[in-house]
C-alpha cells in the first residue's frame, strides 16, 4: 500500500518541518501530525520558525483562514519551501498527505482543495469472530485473534472475555487509519451491519473499552468512528421483553447506553442500522415504520451531536417469480419514499447506488433521485462481492463515477445530495471496505486501486477514473519504468468492461453463482424467493419494468427518466434491466441482443487473455511478490471468464436455438 516507510525516509530526509497553530489548541489530530512527522517519518521537526538552509515545509493551522474546514492550500515557492495552510488540524492533515502525494508523483505544485462530499465513510463488515462478511482478503484486522479454527468454540462460550474478541496488535489498524486519512476518509463504522453474537455487546462494557481503543487511533487521524447496532439489542442484551422503538423502557435503555458510550468515547460518530432486512430485526415487527425506528436513535444521539445512519436496503425476500408484477427493484422506494420529511435532522438514510444490489450494471436508485427532505448517503461496495472477489481484476471507478453522474432535476446525483438534505453536513458517500489481514491488504494487489479510488472519488468530482488509476499506479509502483506503469494502468482501465462483458448481459444482473456470488449460475436465482429474475425463455430475455405493461418501477423516477419506458430510448447497456425483448431485437449498436451476448462473452475472455500476456511482459520490473500475486489471480480470472462465457453462451443458445453468426462453438 502507498505510504511505506522506506519511500518516505528516502524522499523526505532533506526537509525541515515546522507547525504553527494560530488560534487553535493542540488536539488529537495535531498531536498525531507532530508525531507523524517527528517519529514515524523520522524527520526533524523544529518548534520555532525555521532558520534552516534545507527546504522547509511549514504547516499553518489558522482559524482565521477562510478555507472550508476540511480544505487546505499548498503553496510551493520557487526556492522549494512549502507552506500548507488550513483552518483546522484535520484540513492540515489532508494537506500534508496531499503534498506527500504530489511529491510521490513527482508533481509538486501549488493548489487549493476542498472536499466534494461531506461524509466520506468506510463501512467495515467485520464480525466479532474474526471473519469478514463478503471479505476476500483474509480475516478481520480488528477482531477474532485466534483465527477461524476457533469460531465454533468461541460461539459456544458467551462468557469469553473482551480481550479474547479483539486482536492484540493495533499496528495494522494504525497503518489502515493512516492510509484512510491520507486520502481524506473522515468516518468509519467498525463492525458488520448484520450484528450478531458478541458484536451486539460492543456498545456496552467491557467490550466498549476495547472499541474505545480502536476509536482513539482513528480519531487521531481525524476519522470519526461509528458502530453498527442490533435493533433487538434491548431484548438480546438489555433483558427487556420488547425492542419496540416507541416503548418508553426501550427508549430509556438506549439513552443509558448512548450516554455511557459518550462518556467513554466523547467524539463517537453514532450508529449504523440495518433493520427489517434479510432476517435482521426492525420496527416492522412492532407495527412501526422506519422513521419511528431511525428517530428513536436520532433522539438519544442528538444531545451528543451523534447521528444515526439508517440503511434503505429493505426488501421483502418472499417475492414470487410466478407474479410478474412483483419486483425487488421497487423495494427501497416502496418502503421509504412516503417517509420523506419524517426523519429527524440527525438521521441519514443510506441508499445503495442502484435499486438491486451492486451488480455489474444497474441504473441509479430512484430513491436517491426522489427524496426531497431527507439526509442521504449513497452507498458503494468496494469489496468485490459480485465483481470478482478480488480474484478477477476489476477497477470499478468507471462504474461509480458513471453512477454518481446520473442527472436529477437538481444536477448530478452527487451534487444533489447536499442540496436536498435537511443537514448538508450529514450527506455523502459510504462504501464497504475490501481489506483484511492478507499481506497485501486486499487479496489481489490491484484491488487496492478501488479502495484508494473510492476515497479520491469522494474527495473530488473533477477526477476521472483514468486520472485516479494514474495516481494509484504512480504511487504504488514508483520504481517501475513509465512503460510498465502504462501497462498496469491500461489493464486497470479496461478491467471493468472486460468483467461486465463476460458476466450477465445488458444490465439483466444476478446470473451469478448462488452461494458465493463468484462465477456463473444462470438460473441460480431464477426460481428463488429472493426475487432477482431474468425471465429468459425461448423467445427473449429481460425484465419489463415499464409503467404500461411491467412492474411500474420506471414510474418511481422523476419524469426526466421517462425515456426508460421504451426500449428504443433506453441505453443499450441497461436494456434488459428495463425491458423484456426478443433475442432478435436490434440494439443501437446494430447488433441483435443474442449476437451481442455471444460477442461480448467471447470478447471478455479475449481481453483477459491479453491481460495475462501484458502482465507477463512486465515481469522483472515490479516487486516479485506483487507480480506473482497478480499473475496467480489472472490465471484464476481466465478460468472464471471462460466458465462464464461457456455457461452463458450455452444457456442462451439452448433456449433460443439461434446460432452464432460467426460460427464459433458456443460451449466447450
Ligand atoms: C448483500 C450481501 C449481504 C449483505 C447485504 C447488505 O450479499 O452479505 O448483508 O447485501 O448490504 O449484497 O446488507
Amino acid at each position: 500500500m502507498w505510504l511505506n516507510q522506506a519511500w518516505l525516509s528516502q524522499t523526505l530526509s532533506n526537509r525541515v518541518f515546522h507547525i504553527e497553530l494560530i488560534g487553535v489548541s493542540e488536539d488529537a489530530v495535531s498531536v498525531r501530525l507532530r508525531s507523524e512527522i517527528a517519529q514515524w517519518l523520522h524527520l526533524p521537526l523544529v518548534t520555532s520558525a525555521p532558520q534552516s538552509t534545507q527546504p522547509t515545509v511549514t504547516l499553518v493551522c489558522d482559524v482565521r483562514s477562510c478555507l472550508d474546514e476540511e480544505g487546505f492550500s499548498i503553496d510551493v515557492a520557487q526556492d522549494g519551501n512549502v507552506c500548507i495552510e488550513s483552518s483546522s488540524t484535520r484540513g492540515l492533515l489532508y494537506g500534508f498527505y496531499a503534498w506527500l502525494r504530489d511529491v510521490g508523483l513527482k508533481a509538486e505544485h501549488s493548489h487549493t482543495e476542498i472536499p466534494d462530499q461531506k461524509l466520506r465513510m468506510i463501512n467495515q463488515w467485520d464480525q466479532a469472530d474474526g471473519s469478514v462478511e463478503r471479505g476476500y482478503a483474509g480475516e478481520s484486522i480488528f477482531y477474532g485473534r485466534w483465527g477461524s479454527n476457533v469460531h465454533a468454540e468461541f460461539f459456544d462460550f458467551p462468557e469469553r472475555s473482551a480481550a479474547d474478541v479483539f486482536r492484540g496488535d493495533i499496528s495494522r489498524i494504525r497503518d489502515y487509519a493512516r492510509f484512510l486519512a491520507s486520502v481524506g476518509i473522515n468516518a468509519i463504522s467498525l463492525n458488520n451491519v448484520n450484528v450478531r453474537s458478541y458484536a451486539t455487546r460492543f456498545i456496552v462494557e467491557p467490550y466498549l473499552q476495547r472499541i474505545a481503543e480502536i476509536t482513539r487511533i482513528f480519531s487521531s487521524f481525524g476519522i470519526k468512528s461509528f458502530l453498527s447496532v442490533n435493533f433487538a439489542a434491548p431484548k438480546v442484551i438489555g433483558n427487556l421483553t420488547t425492542s419496540d422503538p416507541c416503548d418508553k423502557k426501550v427508549i430509556a435503555w438506549w439513552k443509558k447506553v448512548v450516554d455511557h458510550i459518550y462518556e467513554v468515547i466523547p467524539d463517537f460518530g453514532g450508529f449504523v442500522v440495518k433493520a427489517d432486512s434479510e432476517g435482521e430485526p426492525g420496527p416492522y415487527q412492532y407495527g412501526r415504520d422506519h422513521a419511528d425506528g431511525a428517530n428513536l436513535f436520532a433522539r438519544v444521539l442528538a444531545p451528543h451531536h451523534g447521528i444515526v445512519i439508517w440503511r434503505a436496503f429493505v426488501y421483502n425476500s418472499h417475492t414470487d417469480w410466478r407474479d410478474r408484477s412483483v419486483d425487488r427493484a421497487r423495494a427501497a422506494f416502496d418502503n421509504f419514499a412516503a417517509l420523506d420529511g419524517k426523519f429527524d435532522d440527525n438521521a441519514v438514510l443510506q441508499v445503495k447506488f442502484g435499486p438491486i444490489d451492486f451488480q455489474t450494471r444497474e441504473p441509479l436508485s430512484p430513491l436517491l433521485a426522489r427524496m426531497q427532505k431527507t439526509n442521504l448517503i449513497m452507498e458503494f461496495e468496494i469489496t468485490a462481492e459480485y465483481l470478482g472477489h478480488q480474484i478477477d481484476v476489476n477497477y470499478v471507478l468507471p462504474q461509480w463515477i458513471g453512477m454518481a453522474s446520473w442527472q436529477s432535476p437538481e444536477g448530478s446525483i452527487r451534487e444533489r445530495l447536499p442540496r436536498v438534505a435537511r443537514q448538508p453536513q450529514f450527506t455523502g458517500f459510504a462504501a464497504i471496505s475490501n481489506v483484511g489481514m492478507d499481506e497485501n491488504w486486499t487479496g489481489n494487489t490491484l484491488a487496492q486501486a478501488n479502495l484508494y479510488g473510492y476515497a479520491r472519488f469522494c474527495w473530488s468530482k473533477s477526477l476521472t477514473s483514468q486520472e485516479i488509476a494514474h495516481e494509484w499506479v504512480g504511487l504504488s509502483f514508483e520504481n517501475s519504468t513509465t512503460a510498465t506503469k502504462q501497462v498496469i494502468e491500461s489493464i486497470l482501465n479496461r478491467s471493468n468492461k472486460a468483467y461486465e462483458d463476460y458476466c450477465a448481459p445488458l444490465g439483466v444482473g444476478f446470473m451469478v453463482n448462488r452461494n458465493g456470488h463468484y462465477g456463473p449460475g444462470p438460473d441460480d436465482y431464477e426460481f428463488d424467493r429472493w426475487g432477482t429474475y431474468h425471465y429468459a425463455d425461448r423467445d427473449g430475455v429481460g425484465v419489463d419494468r415499464t409503467s404500461a405493461t411491467g412492474t411500474g418501477f420506471v414510474g418511481q423516477y422523476p419524469s426526466l427518466y421517462s425515456s426508460l419506458e421504451k426500449p428504443e430510448t433506453t441505453p443499450d447497456e441497461l436494456l434488459l434491466f428495463f425491458h423484456h425483448v426478443n433475442y432478435t431485437y436490434r440494439l443501437h449498436s446494430g447488433e441483435t441482443v443474442i449476437q451481442h451476448i455471444y460477442n461480448t462473452h467471447f470478447a471478455g475472455v479475449e481481453e483477459v487473455e491479453k491481460f495475462v500476456d501484458e502482465w507477463n511482459s512486465i515481469q522483472g520490473d515490479i516487486e516479485p511478490l506483487d507480480w506473482e500475486n497478480v499473475a496467480e489471480r489472472l490465471r484464476r480470472q481466465k478460468a472464471n471468464a471462460i466458465n462464464w462465457r461457456d455457461q452463458i453462451n450455452t444457456f442462451f443458445w439452448r433456449l433460443s436455438g439461434i446460432a452464432d453468426e460467426q460460427g464459433r462453438s458456443l460451449y466447450s
